[in-house]
This record gives structure tokens, C-alpha cells and sequence, in this order.
């Protein structure tokens, strides 16, 4: 007999509460705190020693000893020249799927007459310089340098500089792919560095031994990595803005017996294959769907590439068939696990996305497979993991763009709202805001 390659959590008639749902359909252990002190020092390097620290950790971590951190103009144009033209011609498609979501997202600035003479207006204005990661690690991903520089981009960004881990393999520079893809997004300041150190020399900036400056610092750091980049994105938090951070990446799949099993499998199996943390589960009411599923996650898993990795992430705590008792309360189960990707294959497909409250994003019906957003629906997959997608949204425009109040006002206009303010200054005890106001209308 084989065992199993996925457990199963049977929730039929258990409560439904989200907390006691978030209990028994946990996620892997993954300490960020933890990582938090190896990356503090590492941080404080980069930061007291600029690109002298960087250099040092390139060549601990990632074995090659770098000359200088940033990737020659010539070494991106000599990427973009080899590559692949079937590629090409996909990252092309992909750029401009995701651009044409991206333009439509750009909030238009809006201004509210408040009172006749007197209006509030929101400017949406982009921030100046943004640092982006692309991680390096068990796969390359350049349509993570889409994902992450198209929004930017669209917001009116005028400073992009990317970085992606140095590779012993390629002379010390990112993967050929990576940097064509940034040539292809005419980005050229692309820097060979990963890790914690790279995510510090965004946000601190570096200098070089003679105190010159080497990395402008950023306003805004984004992009996934491991525990380590993560660690080191909520250490800076606050010096610069950061997206989401982070974790191994899940999916969740809510269907019923109208699913096609092997199709659900497939799909499991493709967010399996980025790391042996990932999380795939199964929601389900139909106990012939998870039979169904478990043969073919057996067939599947054992002809693909990745066999041992995917088996590694199935068998995880964090992947399960999750049983329930119909639907609704399977609604209720991917509501509270708040999934970075969540699949709907079930009858009316339409209608149960519609009332999903947690997820990065929901693919709807049998025809949008997760892999399809990871490259080439026009969504992004730079997407809120571990559940934060309660409190956070994907990637997008907004995340490099901050709306500014701007505030016009008459005389007539702020005369007939004096005594307001006088009121709340003296409520707070704070008088000298309301004589601000009144120094403008001197008794006579
Ligand atoms: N599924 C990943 C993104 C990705 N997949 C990139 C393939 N390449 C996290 O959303
Ligand atoms: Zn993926």
C-alpha cells in the first residue's frame, strides 16, 4: 500500500469560526522573528559600510567575490541579444497584459467641494526611487521583474533599480533571463546582490571605501524572497515603505464534484513545486473529488520534474483535503485561511468568488489555472502569503503611489468654519491652533 500524498482535515460539522479555521488548517513554521537576529547585523553592516559589506556577504553567501555590485550596462544588453526568442516574445505578451491592468488601475486624482469655497483634493503622486527584488534560490523568475517593475512604472516611478542574488554559475551576474527582462523593461540599473544585504543597501543606500556613492537610497522596497529578505524588509520598515512581506507561497482550492480532478491536482502540484514550505490544499465537500484528487496527485506528482520537492511540500503539515460539509461552510474555511491564490471550481463559480472576503487573488471557473496569473492573465502574482491577505492586497500601482491632500480654502469659506475649529482647539486644550484661525478675523 503507498501512503498517502496529502493528508486530509475533516472539518464536517466542526464550527466555523475563523479563528478555530485558522487552527486547524495552519500554514509551515516559518520564523521570521527568528531570522530577524541573524539579519540585524548584517543590516547594520551595510548600513555603518556600505558596498564593502555587500561585497563581503556576496561572497559568503552566494560564493563569488564581485568586483563591483552593479551589473554592467554591456552585460544586460549581451542577456537581452541571447535571448530566447519564444521567451521574448512571452515576457513581451506578459509586459503587455500587465501593463494594460496596471494603466487601468491608476487612480485619477479627485478633488471634493467641500463647501462652496473650499475643496480638498487628492493627488495621487508617485514616490521618486524604488528598489525591487527578484529572487534567485531553486528557480528563476523573471516574471517576477514584470510583476514587480510594470507597476512601478505605470505609477510614473522615475527611479527603478532592480536587484536579484549574484550566481556562481553566471560569472557572478543575475541569471541571463532576469537581466534581459529588465532590458526588455529598459531598467539599467540593476545591481547582483540578494539577501538581506541587498534589501539594506535599498533602503541605507551604500558607499564605496572612498565614500562615493554607489546605491542611491530608495523610498520603497518591494518584491518576494526567502526568510532572510523578509526579515530584513520588516527591519527597515519605517526608514523605507515595503509590499507585503513575503512568505512560501500557497493555494488553496475550493471545489465540488462538477471539478475536473486531475485538472485540480495539476494545479496543486504547480504551486508545490516552488519550495518545500508551499502549501496546496484542497477544499472540499464531495469525498469522491478528494478520492479522485489522491490517485491523481499519486500519478502526477511521481512524472513530474520536480517530484521530490512537491512531494516534500504535499506531504507538509501546511497541504491538506480538506473535507467539509458542502460549500457554504467551505466558503467559510478558505474565508478565514485567506489563501495568496485561491482557485473556485465549483457549479456557479461566478457567484461563490463573488463572496470571497480573503484571498490575493481568486481565479474563477475551469479555465483560469494559478499558473495562468503566475505569467500571462494580466493579474499580478506578487501577492500577500501567510494569511496576510486578511489586512493586505497584491502588488500593484498604489503600492508605489501616495495620495496627498491638498487643501484650498476662501476667506468666506474658512470665516463660516471658525467657530468649529475654535471649539475643537479648546476641547483639546490646544488654543493656540484656534488662534491660528482667529488671527485671521481681528475683532474690529
Ligand atoms: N506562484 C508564484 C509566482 C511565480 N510562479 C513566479 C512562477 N513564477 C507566487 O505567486
Ligand atoms: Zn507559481
Amino acid at each position: 500500500m503507498t501512503t498517502a500524498p496529502i493528508r486530509r482535515i475533516d472539518l464536517r460539522g466542526a464550527p466555523l469560526d475563523p479563528a478555530t479555521l485558522r487552527a486547524a488548517v495552519p500554514r509551515a513554521d516559518l520564523d521570521v522573528a527568528e531570522a530577524l537576529e541573524k539579519v540585524r547585523p548584517i543590516c547594520e553592516a551595510v548600513r555603518e559600510r556600505g558596498t564593502a559589506a555587500v561585497l563581503e556577504y556576496t561572497e559568503r553567501f552566494d560564493g563569488v567575490a564581485l568586483a563591483s555590485v552593479r551589473v554592467p550596462a554591456q552585460a544586460l544588453a549581451d542577456a537581452l541579444d541571447g535571448l530566447d526568442p519564444q521567451v521574448r516574445a512571452a515576457l513581451e505578451e506578459t509586459i503587455r497584459r500587465v501593463r494594460l491592468v496596471q494603466r487601468s488601475l491608476r487612480r485619477q486624482d479627485a478633488t471634493t467641494q467641500v463647501v462652496p469655497g473650499g475643496t480638498v483634493t487628492e493627488r495621487w503622486v508617485p514616490v521618486g526611487r524604488v528598489g525591487l527584488y527578484v529572487p534567485g534560490g531553486l528557480a528563476v523568475y523573471p516574471s517576477s521583474v514584470v510583476m514587480n517593475v510594470v507597476p512601478a512604472q505605470e505609477a510614473g516611478v522615475e527611479s527603478i533599480a532592480v536587484t536579484s542574488p549574484a550566481q556562481r554559475d553566471f560569472g557572478g551576474l543575475p541569471h541571463p533571463t532576469i537581466l534581459a527582462a529588465c532590458a526588455l523593461l529598459g531598467v539599467a540599473e540593476v545591481y547582483a546582490v540578494g539577501g538581506a544585504q541587498a534589501i539594506a543597501m535599498f533602503a541605507h543606500g551604500a558607499r564605496d571605501e572612498a565614500g562615493e556613492l554607489v546605491v542611491a537610497p530608495v523610498d520603497v522596497v518591494t518584491g518576494p524572497g526567502n526568510v532572510y529578505v523578509a526579515a530584513a524588509k520588516r527591519l527597515v520598515q519605517g526608514i523605507v515603505g515595503i509590499d507585503a512581506e513575503a512568505g512560501p507561497t500557497d493555494i488553496a482550492v475550493l471545489a465540488d464534484d462538477t471539478a475536473d480532478a486531475g485538472h485540480v491536482a495539476a494545479d496543486l502540484i504547480s504551486q508545490a513545486e516552488h519550495d518545500v514550505l508551499a502549501a496546496a490544499v484542497l477544499v472540499t465537500p464531495s469525498e469522491a473529488l478528494a478520492a479522485a484528487v489522491e490517485r491523481e496527485l499519486q500519478a502526477r506528482v511521481a512524472a513530474t520534474k520536480h517530484s521530490e520537492r512537491i512531494r516534500a511540500a504535499l506531504s507538509g503539515r501546511q497541504s491538506a483535503i480538506v473535507l467539509v460539509d458542502d460549500v457554504e461552510a467551505g466558503l467559510a474555511v478558505v474565508n478565514a485561511y485567506a489563501a495568496e491564490h485561491l482557485e473556485i471550481q465549483t457549479a456557479d463559480a461566478r457567484d461563490v468568488a463573488a463572496r470571497v472576503r480573503n484571498a490575493g487573488a481568486v481565479f474563477v471557473g475551469p479555465h483560469a489555472p494559478v499558473s495562468l496569473g503566475d505569467y500571462c492573465a494580466g493579474s499580478n502574482h506578487i501577492l500577500p502569503t501567510g494569511g496576510s491577505a486578511c489586512h493586505t492586497g497584491g502588488l500593484s500601482v498604489q503600492t508605489f503611489l501616495r495620495g496627498i491632500h491638498v487643501v484650498e480654502y476662501d476667506e468666506a469659506a474658512l470665516r463660516e468654519v471658525a467657530p468649529h475649529v475654535l471649539a475643537l482647539a479648546q476641547a483639546e486644550d490646544l488654543p493656540a491652533h484656534g488662534e491660528a484661525v482667529s488671527a485671521r478675523f481681528p475683532a474690529p
